[in-house]
């Protein structure tokens, strides 16, 4: 089965997204999701330029091989361009394979663990009233498992938390890339968050009880012993978990962490290579892997994480915010039912015109998600949709604090 074309979509339907679409000789098309939130166009360099040229005439069944090729062949290994294009190709050849086979891709990897994927939706309120009404209207929305962030006294605006009221006015979600020239700035005061954010936690204990798992994100603001206190601080409201509560790059600093608190730790979503993560599972030093298939090399790489973090009984818990397309939203449900150590599963519902381009099969019923049995990922690309959606610039805010220094977003 040869690779005949290859072709790199850029689209905005809502918002970026590249997309690679490989075609066979006998017909058979595979998507594969290369968005890289904010640089969407180097990893379209990249494919168009590196890759694509590559591919045309290899054996499409041939997945591991091209990972391999693509990767060591490339002499310059890692890092988030090369492992989206690398892990848009892997993706798409993995579609091709499943829908020659006439079966979803989870049946490919394995068949299926679990009757769907624990989802969890981003609730959150500039200040409690606003959070209640959020966390009120994921609960309706079927979510059993709810992400809280919160404004913070003293600062305008925080990472995560919607500008309007209920969590983005008639859509509950956000989308932190802005088209402006230049990244937006934002304020940051790491003190007032940490005096704050117990307090949130526990008015959402006392009115949404004690069993709802919550979950809240650092966004890599901390330095670990700040993370470590933040940690212990919200230990008496059980939370499912703190994700990204320090960079995470600085692997050693979870050990401080974990000294401190058994509140359970994620961390991976910015990670690109299973080598980030060999001293934070080695050593137990988090709970949850949060990397997706779109940034960290595809379908085949992210099975090897997974696969790696199950010796030592670390979970899934993939990214999955609207700045993964939906073919990398599909990849991610087909591998979350495959894996034996899942763990929960993020998901932003895409803006009404992002599914006019995508058109997609996977559901979400009861909190569960689940891929669909349709042939492959289950996902179509609209390509004339595609192009009436052309690429807008946009970027990721950047944070300073008072003094004007820079700081992690
Ligand atoms: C999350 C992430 C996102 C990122 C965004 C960057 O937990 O979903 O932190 O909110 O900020 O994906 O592109
Ligand atoms: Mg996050």
């Amino acid at each position: 089965m040869r690779i005949a074309a290859a072709e790199v979509v850029v689209t905005c339907p809502g918002r970026n997204f590249v997309t690679l679409r490989v075609t066979t000789e006998d017909g058979i098309t595979g998507l594969g999701d290369a968005t890289l939130n904010g640089r969407e166009l180097a990893v379209e360099a990249y494919l168009r330029e590196h890759v694509v040229p590559l591919l045309v005439g290899r054996d499409a069944s041939a997945i591991e091989d091209t990972w391999q090729y693509l990767y060591r062949g490339a002499y310059w290994r890692r890092g988030p361009v090369t492992m989206a294009a690398i892990a848009a190709v892997d993706t798409a050849l993995w579609d091709i394979k499943a829908r020659a086979a006439g079966m979803p891709l989870y049946q490919l990897l394995g068949g299926a663990c679990r009757v769907g994927a624990l989802a969890y939706g981003h609730a959150s309120g500039r200040d409690l009233p606003e959070l209640f009404d959020s966390i009120r209207l994921h609960l309706e929305l079927g979510f059993r498992a709810i992400r809280v962030q919160t404004g913070i006294p003293g600062l305008d605006t925080v990472y995560g938390v919607a500008a309007s009221a209920a969590g983005g006015g008639d859509r509950y979600d956000y989308e932190p890339a802005r088209p402006t020239a230049l990244p937006v700035e934002e304020s940051w005061d790491t003190r007032a968050y940490l005096r704050h954010v117990p307090s949130v936690f526990e008015a959402v204990r006392s009115e949404f009880g004690p069993s709802l798992p919550l979950l809240h994100d650092g966004h890599h603001r901390m330095t670990p012993i700040e993370a470590a206190r933040l940690g212990k601080a919200l230990e008496p409201y059980d939370l499912f978990w703190l994700e990204d509560a320090t960079p995470g790059e600085d692997q050693a600093a979870l050990r401080l962490i974990r000294q401190h608190t058994t509140t359970p730790l994620a961390i991976g979503e910015v990670f690109n290579s299973i080598h980030d993560y060999t001293t934070l599972l080695g050593e137990r030093l988090i709970d949850y892997v949060r990397s997706a298939v779109t940034h960290t090399g595809g379908v085949t790489a992210l099975k090897r994480v997974l696969d790696f973090a199950a010796v030592y009984g670390v979970k899934s818990g993939m990214h999955g915010p609207t700045d993964i397309s939906p073919v990398g939203m599909a990849a991610a449900l087909h591998l979350d039912l495959a894996v034996h150590n899942f763990g929960i599963q993020e998901y932003m519902r895409h803006a009404p015109e992002t599914l006019e381009v995508f058109r997609t099969s996977y559901t979400f019923a009861d909190g569960l998600l689940h891929p669909s049995d349709a042939p492959g990922l289950g996902v179509e690309l609209d390509v004339a949709a595609a192009a009436r959606f052309p690429y807008r610039a946009a970027y990721l805010p950047v944070n300073r604090l008072a003094d004007g220094t820079l700081h992690d977003w």
